[in-house]
């Protein structure tokens, strides 16, 4: 396998989770009466932005990320979720913040090492008065979903040309 010396592919990224207060009819139907809310982690694309409205297109890693593994925090069952395809993204409801590991693995004809991130799972939004302190439900309902994003470049170094030939065709 030939590695192309000199070539930089850059692909951008943003990680992050959605978090919403969970209704008391929403409770009701739960497990788990202790969780305040619902989440979504996940890893998207942030190529498309540009050409849609949509910041962020689900779809549009896959031809080059083979796996996402979404380490949640152990008090959750099977804390390791394996995501094989688009969208990468665990929902999953709970009461508490904690950092979850996201651990990128490449199609293997890439040849490249697997990257981890981390990101602070964030539940409860920032107050107009900068109080510490988590709002209380009502405010918290009030203020609406709260959003936690970072971007990223996922970036390939002389990468195989065949691998090349997949990330040039996209
Ligand atoms: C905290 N350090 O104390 C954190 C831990 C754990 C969050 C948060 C639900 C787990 C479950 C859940 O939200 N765990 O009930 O399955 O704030």
């Amino acid at each position: 396998r030939v590695r192309v010396r000199g070539v930089t592919v850059h692909r951008p990224i943003i990680y992050g989770n959605t978090a919403t207060v969970l209704t008391p009819e929403e409770k009701a139907l739960l497990t788990f009466p202790d969780h305040t809310h619902r989440w979504t982690v996940a890893v998207r694309s942030a190529t498309s932005a540009a050409d849609s409205d949509i910041v962020g297109d689900a779809d549009d890693l896959g031809y080059f990320i083979k796996r996402v593994a979404f380490k949640l925090h152990d008090t959750y069952p099977n804390p390791t979720r394996n995501i094989d395809k688009p969208p990468f993204e665990v929902s999953e409801t709970g009461w508490g913040e904690f950092e979850i590991q996201i651990r990128i693995t490449f199609i293997p004809e890439s040849g490249e090492k697997a990257i981890t991130f981390y990101h602070h799972l964030k539940l409860h939004p920032w107050t107009l008065s900068g109080d510490p302190e988590i709002p209380p439900l009502e405010t918290a309902i009030a203020l609406g979903p709260v959003h936690s994003w970072q971007y990223d470049e996922i970036v390939f170094n002389d990468p195989f040309q065949s691998f090349l030939n997949v990330l040039t065709a996209h």
